[in-house]
C-alpha cells in the first residue's frame, strides 16, 4: 500500500509508539519556533527543565506580536528572549524583522523535517512539505529539550486541486473555500494533503496562506508536496541544497476526500464572527467598510503585496476610508522597495508599519464602535481585533485593494490589472538576516546572563489534584469559545504575557468581568462549556490563567485539539459531559477512576449524580496527576 507525504513525513519521526491512526505517538522535532507572546512563557518553561542548551537542530525565538513595544513591559520581554536565547543555543529574530511563521518559512522551513511551533499558525511552514504543528508552550518547551511531542495519530484528508486560479481569485479563497465546506470544526483529527494538478499552479506563498489558515478548519496541520516549485523556491532563499522531493504514492490510501476546481473559484469572504461565515463577494458587493488592513502571516507575502501593488498602479485608495499595510517580513519589505512597490502604495494612499502582526492581534488600527475593516488576516471572532464591538471581514489581498479603491467591499475580477511576475525569479530573493542574530556558541553563552524585569513572574508550582474535586459552575458558555474569548489579546494583555498573576486577571474579561475575582475568592470551581471549546490561537495564557485563578476543571461537550493539551499541561481536567449544568450548581467528582477515562460525579446542587469522560493517554494521565507537564517532566528525570 502505497503512502501519504503526511505518512512519509511522520514514519521517519516517530520517536515512541506505533504509526497507526488513533494511536498516540511521540514525534521527534527537528525545528522549534516560539514568539513573543507565548515565548516568554515558553522559555521560562524551558529553564525550569534544567536543561543547559537546545537539544533540536533548530529553535528560533521571534519577537513579532509586540514588536512597537506599546507597554514598556513588551520591551522587558524582548530583552528577556534575547537573553534566553542567546544563552539556551537559539536564533533571535528581532523586532521589525517580521511575522514568525513568514520569517520561518523563508529561512528554515525544509521538506521532511517536523516543526513544532507556540504559535497556531506554524502549519504556515507545511507549505514546503514539512510537518509543522502549533501548541502550547509547554509542549514546544519540552521539544526544545529534545523530548517528544506526543499526539494522536491524524486522519488524513486529501484536497484535490484541479484547473488554475483566475485572475483576481487567489489562495485565500481556496482556503475560504475548504472552510466554506468543512466549518471551523471540519479538520478536528485531520491533516489536510493537498495533491492534484492544481498543486503545481500554486507558488509556496500561495501554498503557505493555505496551510497557514487551515489552523481554522481545527486541523492538526496541512501539507503540500515538496516539488520542483519547492525547490525553485529554496534556491531563490539561496537554500536549495535543503531541498528533497516528496509526493504521495499514486495509491496511497486517504480518510475522506474532496475536490476544489481552482478554475470555477470566486473571490470568497468571511464575514464577522467566525472565519467559516463565508459569503461569494458578489453578494456583499457595496457593503459599507471604514478600514482596510493588508498584511500578516497569511497574506503578508512578496506574491501577495506585490500584486496589490500592480491593483493599485496608478490608482488611489478610497478618501472615505483608511487603508494600512504591513509586509509579512524584511525581506518582504526589502523586495516591496527594490521592486517599486512601495512607492505606489505610498502615492495610493496607503499607511505604511513595519513588518509584525500588528492590526491582527489587535495591536494598533482597532476600529471604532460598529465599524466594519476588510482585513486578509486569519480571524475575525468578536473582540479579535482589539475591540469587542469592531467587526472584521476575511479576504485575499486582491479583494481587500478592490474595496480599498471603492470604499466598500468590491469584486477584485472586475479591476484591470497586470499578472504577477516574479522579478525575482532568476536572481533569487534579496537575503539579509542581519535581524536574525545566530546562536551563541556554547562556550560563550555560559557568561550570558538572562535579563528579567520585574514583570516577568516566574510560574507558581503544580501540585498533584486532590482525589475529591469540589466547587460551584462558576461560568457557563456556549459553542465555539475560543482562546480569544477565554483570553483576549490586543494592548489589554498583550504586556503581561510573562506575568501570570496580572494576566489572569483578565481572564473572560469580555463575556464576564467578575469571572477572574470570583473564581479567586472562591478558590477555585469549574468552568462549563459547549463545542469545540478554545478553538483558535494557541495561546496557553488560556489554559494557564484558570489555572492561576485555581480552576480545577473544565466540563465541555468538545475541544478544539492545542486547547485540551494546554488544559492537560496545566493540570487542569477536561472532561466531556453532554449533560447540562447551571451556573453556580455545586459539583463534586471523585477522581478515583479517571485512569478508566469515567469519574462519578455529584451535581449537590439538584441532588443528581452523572458520569463525566475524559479522554486521556497513559500519559496525559500522569501528566495530570503530576499536577501539570512540568512537575511530570521534573519527575521523570529526577
Ligand atoms: C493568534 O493569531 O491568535 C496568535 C496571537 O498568533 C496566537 C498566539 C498567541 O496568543 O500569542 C496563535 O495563533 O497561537
Ligand atoms: Fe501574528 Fe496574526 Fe499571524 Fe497570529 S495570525 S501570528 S497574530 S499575524
Amino acid at each position: 500500500m502505497g503512502l501519504t507525504v503526511t505518512e512519509k513525513v511522520l514514519s521517519t519521526h516517530v520517536g515512541d509508539g506505533k504509526l497507526e491512526k488513533g494511536s498516540v505517538i511521540g514525534l521527534r522535532i527537528d525545528q522549534c519556533l516560539t514568539q513573543d507572546s507565548t515565548g516568554t512563557m515558553a522559555w521560562l518553561q524551558f529553564e525550569s527543565l534544567g536543561i543547559p542548551r537546545v537539544k533540536c537542530e533548530t529553535a528560533v525565538s521571534y519577537v513579532d506580536h509586540t514588536s512597537l513595544s506599546f507597554k514598556g513591559e513588551s520591551s522587558d520581554d524582548h530583552l528577556f528572549l534575547k537573553t534566553s536565547a542567546q544563552k539556551f543555543g537559539a536564533f533571535y529574530s528581532k523586532a521589525g524583522n517580521g511575522v514568525c511563521h513568514q520569517v520561518h518559512y523563508e529561512r528554515f522551513a525544509a521538506p521532511g523535517k517536523t516543526l513544532l511551533g507556540s504559535d497556531s499558525h506554524t502549519p504556515t511552514s507545511s507549505s514546503l512539505g514539512m510537518i509543522a504543528i502549533g501548541a502550547g508552550g509547554a509542549d514546544v518547551a519540552v521539544a526544545m529539550g529534545g523530548g517528544y511531542f506526543y499526539m494522536r495519530v491524524p486522519k488524513v484528508m486529501k484536497i484535490n486541486l484541479e484547473g488554475f486560479l483566475r485572475k483576481g481569485v487567489s489562495a485565500k479563497d481556496v482556503i475560504l473555500e475548504v472552510l466554506r465546506r468543512i466549518s471551523v470544526k471540519g479538520g478536528v483529527g485531520y491533516i489536510l494533503e493537498y495533491t492534484g494538478p492544481g498543486v503545481e499552479t500554486l507558488s509556496i506563498p500561495e501554498r503557505a496562506t493555505i496551510t497557514n489558515m487551515g489552523a481554522e478548519t481545527g486541523a492538526t496541520t496541512s501539507i503540500f508536496p515538496s516539488d520542483e516549485i519547492t525547490r525553485d523556491f529554496l534556491r531563490m532563499q539561496g537554500r536549495e541544497r535543503e531541498w528533497v522531493k516528496l509526493a504521495a504514492d499514486e495509491d496511497a490510501v486517504y480518510d475522506s476526500e474532496m475536490t476544489i476546481d481552482l478554475s470555477i473559484l470566486e473571490p470568497l469572504v468571511a464575514m464577522p464572527g467566525s472565519p467559516d461565515n463565508i459569503k461569494p463577494v458578489k453578494e456583499v458587493e457595496g457593503f459599507e467598510i471604514q478600514q482596510v488592513y493588508i498584511g500578516s502571516c497569511t497574506n503578508g507575502s512578496y506574491r501577495d503585496l506585490s500584486a496589490g501593488a500592480l491593483m493599485l498602479e496608478g490608482r488611489r485608495v478610497s478618501k472615505d476610508i483608511e487603508v494600512i499595510l504591513s509586509p509579512g517580513s524584511r525581506q518582504v519589505e526589502q523586495l516591496l522597495l527594490d521592486d517599486g512597490s512601495y512607492n505606489t502604495y505610498v502615492k495610493a494612499g496607503v499607511r505604511i508599519v513595519e513588518p509584525g502582526c500588528h492590526a491582527c492581534i489587535g495591536m494598533g488600527y482597532v476600529p471604532g464602535y460598529g465599524h466594519h475593516s476588510v482585513r486578509t488576516v486569519n480571524r475575525n471572532w468578536f473582540g479579535r481585533g482589539g475591540s469587542n464591538d469592531a467587526r472584521l471581514i476575511l479576504s485575499s489581498v486582491e479583494t481587500a485593494i478592490a474595496s480599498a479603491i471603492a470604499g466598500k467591499l468590491a469584486d477584485p475580477t472586475k479591476v484591470d490589472f497586470d499578472d504577477f511576475d516574479d522579478f525575482y525569479y532568476e536572481d533569487g530573493y534579496i537575503v539579509d538576516d542581519s535581524m536574525l542574530l545566530p546562536p551563541v556558541a556554547q562556550a560563550d553563552s555560559a557568561k550570558i546572563e538572562i535579563s528579567r524585569a520585574p514583570n516577568i513572574k516566574p510560574i507558581k508550582p503544580q501540585l498533584p489534584p486532590e482525589k475529591i474535586l469540589k466547587g460551584k459552575v462558576l461560568l457557563k458558555v456556549g459553542d465555539g469559545i475560543s482562546t480569544d474569548d477565554i483570553l483576549p489579546a490586543g494592548s489589554l494583555t498583550q504586556h503581561l504575557r510573562s506575568n501570570l498573576p496580572e494576566i489572569a486577571k483578565y481572564t473572560y474579561y469580555y463575556i464576564d468581568k467578575t469571572f477572574a475575582s470570583r473564581a479567586l475568592e472562591a478558590n477555585g470551581g469549574f468552568i462549563v462549556g459547549g463545542e469545540n471549546y478554545g478553538q483558535g490561537s494557541s495561546r496557553e495564557h488560556a489554559a494557564l490563567a484558570p489555572w492561576q485563578l485555581n480552576i480545577k476543571a473544565v466540563i465541555a461537550k468538545s475541544y478544539a485539539r492545542i486547547h485540551k493539551a494546554n488544559l492537560i499541561n496545566a493540570g487542569v481536567i477536561p472532561f466531556v459531559c453532554k449533560d447540562d449544568f447551571d451556573f453556580e450548581d455545586e459539583i463534586s467528582i471523585n477522581l478515583d477512576t479517571l485512569a478508566s477515562g469515567k469519574v462519578k460525579a455529584q451535581n449537590v446542587t439538584k441532588n443528581s449524580e452523572m458520569v463525566l469522560e475524559v479522554e486521556l493517554g497513559e500519559r496525559d494521565y500522569d501528566i495530570i496527576m503530576a499536577g501539570g507537564l512540568l512537575a511530570y517532566t521534573r519527575q521523570k528525570h529526577s
